[in-house]
């Protein structure tokens, strides 16, 4: 096997760009300056890079390899990354810490509104008619069965205004937090992961045109929101040109193909000791039961099998092979919005 390329942080992101998730990793690396390896998909499967190398069956998007583990979930992932890339390290840039019980709570309940409450469904319903994507058969058949509600236009036309009225609460929300003047969500002094946890779907869809009717969503009704929203686009613009800047001179991100970035993970180490198991998890499932694992929330026809090595409050960890090569890999993914079931032995005879 040829040798593995060098890959900053043995780090790779394997998303599109037009992925409203995808952007809060891609904030996040840039926004730390966290050299990395990203590799290009295609907006809907099949994404060979992840099913046929590595064998996955997720097919949302992003994914993130660190060596030769393997993290679904933007959820988890941001956790991951924060974790293995404290605020503490030198090397890389720290976000504004929430410190304060507030600031925490904030910061959390702002991922769980975001991701989990909703609003994924809102905004995707704010997709203007007009759009090339509502009439391409082929995309619309994907995201059909990827969300399991119809993206029919008819459909479309008919929950289009429900979905603006449940946006302009959203935003409301945002402009209540924002309207004391603060500069960042969590009233700090340059941004924090609480930005990157509100942003992304207010981002996505003010800079979509002809999503948002000026008179029901705009920077006139939501001043403070629209102005938040230019200050961390900014901020993440300086970002990526600085990041651009050290591709250039040879120091940092770099893009992979999904053949090298697959020889990159089989030929690294695990990038975490062995997984930690919580015997008592009110599942009653045992370390190194065969199971099946996939989200519940979208994509929730894409199971996953291995063996379950790794379960806690917030994590599972199954152990796969990968299709090409055959070579261990653990996936994990959080807890919250997957369902791990044991694998009936006897339904297989
Ligand atoms: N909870 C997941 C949701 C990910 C998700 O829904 N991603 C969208 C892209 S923005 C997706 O996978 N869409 C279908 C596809 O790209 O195939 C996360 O936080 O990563």
């Amino acid at each position: 096997m040829a040798s593995s390329p060098e890959i900053p942080n043995s780090i790779i992101h394997y998303h599109y760009p037009m992925s409203p998730y995808a952007r809060r990793i891609t904030w996040y690396l840039n926004l730390r300056k966290i050299p990395h390896a990203t590799c290009p998909q295609p907006i809907m499967p099949p994404r060979p890079d992840l099913s046929s190398l590595l064998g996955l069956s997720y097919r949302r998007i992003p994914v993130l390899a660190i060596g030769r583990d393997i993290y679904l979930d933007t959820r988890l992932i941001l956790s991951v990354l924060s974790r293995r890339f404290p605020a503490s390290d030198p090397r890389f840039l720290p976000l504004s810490p929430a410190t304060t019980p507030n600031q925490r709570a904030l910061q959390k309940l702002l991922g769980s509104w975001t991701v989990d409450g909703g609003i994924f469904d809102r905004m995707a319903h704010c997709i203007p008619l007009e759009s090339a994507l509502l009439s391409d058969p082929k995309f619309v058949a994907d995201r059909e069965s990827f969300t399991g509600w119809s993206w029919d236009k008819a459909e479309y036309a008919q929950v289009r205004p429900e979905a603006l009225v449940d946006m302009r609460q959203a935003f409301g929300l945002l402009e209540d937090v924002l309207s004391d003047g603060r500069a960042w969500i969590l009233g700090t002094e340059t941004p924090s992961l609480g930005d990157i946890e509100a942003v992304w779907p207010f981002d996505w869809l003010a800079q979509m045109d002809g999503a948002l009717p000026a008179d029901v969503i705009s920077a006139r009704l939501f001043p403070s929101t629209y102005a938040w929203l230019e200050r961390f686009r900014g901020a993440v613009r300086e970002a990526a040109e600085a990041a651009e800047k050290r591709s250039a001179q040879g120091g940092a991100s770099m893009q992979v193909k999904g053949e090298e970035a697959w020889r990159h993970i089989v030929q690294s180490e695990f990038a975490e000791a062995k997984p930690e198991f919580d015997e008592d998890d009110p599942t009653g499932l045992t370390e190194g039961a065969e199971v099946q694992l996939w989200p519940t929330d979208s994509g929730f026809t894409n199971k996953d099998q291995g063996t379950l090595v790794g379960l806690t409050k917030e994590e599972v960890v199954i152990s796969m092979q990968t299709k090409q090569g055959g070579e261990e890999i653990r996936i994990h993914a959080p807890r919250w919005g997957f369902r791990i079931r044991e694998v009936d032995k006897s339904a297989k005879l």
